[in-house]
């Protein structure tokens, strides 16, 4: 009987839709795209007389203001928080509950949009914290321009169940090439946290500052944050030139715990990182005493790697260890990261007690010497309940036994990681560098190099073809990284980081079938219209045009053109001349003769947007 009335409301329910003529769906704009997500017709208004009714009062809490605060801030709204039991009828509310026991994972949720109710329904507040975010990004993006007038907000009727693909969802920051205040920090933790990350790389330390206060060691921050001058243009180029000015800053511990908290709100773990043994100059030119050779060592102010390094003296890690009991008590997050990446050895060659300690303990050169470095600054690591993290040189000279390899150097490093039973992060330099170009290098800002597109960065893969179901399992997810050399100012990390962060969300979070380059092209549309709306900068992306040439007809050869840009102005010729805004427009693929110059270019309002494509034909 049961089952005869659930076939029908089925059949009542295509009925519905279909008479519904009228309805033209709106198509969710969600990035990262959810797991499962069904739009239904209608839409629901949330208005002035709307409450965020609470299933759990005080677990929920901190989730229902922020949702509250963001209504206000951007519609004028100040809704009333209050516990659902007691409310007598639900009228056009937004419900927050746990539920534990749905079979969504700690970090999954469930929304539901319908006549009367939008209910987040999560096992942990995490969930419910993911759920407002897809729900924000299902209002109209003129939400969140500033219009004095306070408006109802429609949200399409719809049902999402949706869990991440990957537990370790990363983006990095750089902050000592160049500083970025406090609130610049916070800010990025809300781009990370719009877009579901869970994890921030804070990499603290380098060559050309220390930017945290440590109380045993005034002169980390009194000498070593501070630099005499920063090289001008990009490293390398002739002649050399630096702009003689003193650059500097750090977080005291007050400013760190605040935005820890911030951060955990936003359910994002702060992973700090503490570069060891190389990249150091900073701690050096503080503490010289800590080197193999006497110094002076300065605050670097050009790029690049720097030959002195901590030397593995008892000195030195009575150092390092005090310097980590600091960073501990700071972050409660179960990783920290040692940096351990780009370690020239000519000095512990050519020391006489690296050379001994080799000796002593039986290492074979001074990449077991770096091995043995690591492993003892993990075992204190450990010892203290947390878990070690280094990039992927680590590796070298054998691995620390609980070591998580962050893998940058291309995949190779994540795949020996995970074949030696170790979890891995990837952050391989082609994918997920965030510093490089993301379009043709002679129309962008100054970058380090590279040429990593939207698209690119969308299509990784994080897990290895090579590794098997069990070693794929070490592969806990990717992460963005941000090195500053050439970011000054905060509108240039948020120019390098949007949208790219948004097709790296989606790689860690959605199920890898579900990805679809296309669709995520027309949902990034909605997003830029965000991102202006909220006044954060970005790259519209890569005005580059493929040309692609078949050899499929009998009459001559089928050229395809396109582009990452969404619905491009494409104009293109064929008689070798460079295409202007009066050349052919580009509509659907078209057949060239043999030997044919075919040359394209995207144009917006009239100007051409990026050195023409050429390709001749056979
Ligand atoms: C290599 S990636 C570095 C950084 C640089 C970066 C520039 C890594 C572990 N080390 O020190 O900033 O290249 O892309």
């Amino acid at each position: 009987m049961k089952r005869f009335y659930l076939v029908l409301l089925f059949l009542l329910s295509l009925s519905f839709f279909s008479c519904n003529t009228d309805f033209k769906p709106k198509p969710l704009n969600i990035i990262p795209k959810p797991a499962h997500a069904w739009l239904q017709p209608g839409y629901f208004t949330l208005a002035a007389n709307s409450r965020i009714l609470l299933g759990n009062h005080d677990s929920l809490r901190f989730e229902a203001q922020y949702l509250d605060s963001i209504l206000n801030k951007y519609a004028g709204l100040k809704l009333k928080i209050i516990p659902v039991n007691g409310v007598k009828e639900i009228d056009n509310d937004i419900i927050l509950r746990l539920t534990p026991g749905m079979s969504i994972g700690d970090e999954g949720y469930q929304l539901r949009v319908n006549r009367g109710t939008i209910s987040v329904l999560a096992n942990k507040p995490a969930g419910v914290f993911y759920g407002i975010q897809s729900l924000l990004q299902l209002f109209p993006s003129s939400f969140y321009t500033r219009t004095a007038e306070k408006k109802d907000i429609e949200v399409p009727h719809c049902f999402i169940k949706d869990e991440p693909r990957f537990s370790y969802r990363g983006m990095h920051l750089d902050v000592s090439r160049h500083f970025f205040p406090p609130a610049d920090i916070k800010k990025y933790i809300d781009m990370l946290a719009m877009y579901k990350f869970n994890t921030f790389h804070w990499h603290l330390t380098d060559d050309q500052g220390w930017r945290i206060e440590i109380k045993k060691y005034p002169k980390l921050t009194k000498i070593g944050a501070w630099r005499d001058s920063t090289l001008i243009g990009r490293y390398g180029k002739k002649p050399v030139r630096y702009d003689e000015k003193r650059y500097g800053g750090f977080y005291t511990q007050d400013e760190v715990r605040d935005i820890v908290r911030y951060a955990t709100q936003r359910h994002i773990t702060i992973i700090p990182e503490i570069e060891m043994p190389g990249h150091s100059s900073a701690a050096l030119a503080a503490y010289p005493e800590l080197a193999c050779t006497p110094g002076p060592f300065h605050v670097a102010t050009t790029w690049g790697v720097f030959k002195d390094i901590y030397c593995p003296k008892e000195k030195t890690f009575r150092f390092l260890e005090n310097v980590l009991t600091e960073v501990m008590e700071l972050f409660p997050s179960k990783y920290i990261h040692i940096g351990g990446d780009e370690v020239p050895k000519a000095r512990w060659k050519s020391s006489r007690f690296c050379q001994q300690l080799i000796k002593k303990d039986g290492l074979k050169n001074e990449e077991e010497l770096q091995s043995w470095f690591i492993q003892r600054i993990e075992k204190f690591l450990n010892d203290h309940g947390r878990k070690l993290i280094g990039w992927d040189e680590i590796l070298q000279g054998g691995l620390s036994p609980n070591a998580t390899v962050m893998s940058w150097r291309g995949i190779k490093g994540g795949i020996a990681a995970a074949r030696a039973g170790h979890d891995a992060i990837m952050t391989p330099g082609g994918y997920c560098y965030f510093d490089h170009y993301q379009a043709d290098r002679n129309f962008q800002p100054l970058a380090i190099g590279g040429f990593t597109t939207l698209k690119k960065v969308y299509s990784y893969e994080p897990v290895p073809e090579e590794l098997n179901a069990k070693e794929a399992k070490h592969i806990l997810g990717a992460q963005g990284n941000v090195w500053t050399e050439y970011i000054p100012d905060f509108k240039k990390v948020q120019y390098m980081t949007l949208p790219r962060m948004a097709a790296l969300a989606e790689v860690d979070w959605t199920p890898a079938n579900k990805k679809n380059w296309p669709d995520f092209q027309r949902r990034i549309q909605q997003h830029f219209l965000i991102y202006k709306a909220l006044g954060y900068n970005y790259c519209p992306g890569s005005y580059h045009v493929d040309i692609s040439v078949e050899d499929t007809t009998a009459s001559g050869l089928k050229v395809t053109l396109e582009s990452e840009i969404y619905h491009p102005e494409i104009r293109y010729t064929l008689d070798g001349n460079a295409p202007t805004i009066h050349s052919k427009r580009y509509n659907r693929p078209f057949v060239v003769k043999h030997g044919t110059t075919i040359q394209a270019a995207v144009f917006v309002d009239g100007k051409l947007m990026e050195k023409p494509s050429v390709k001749k034909t056979k």
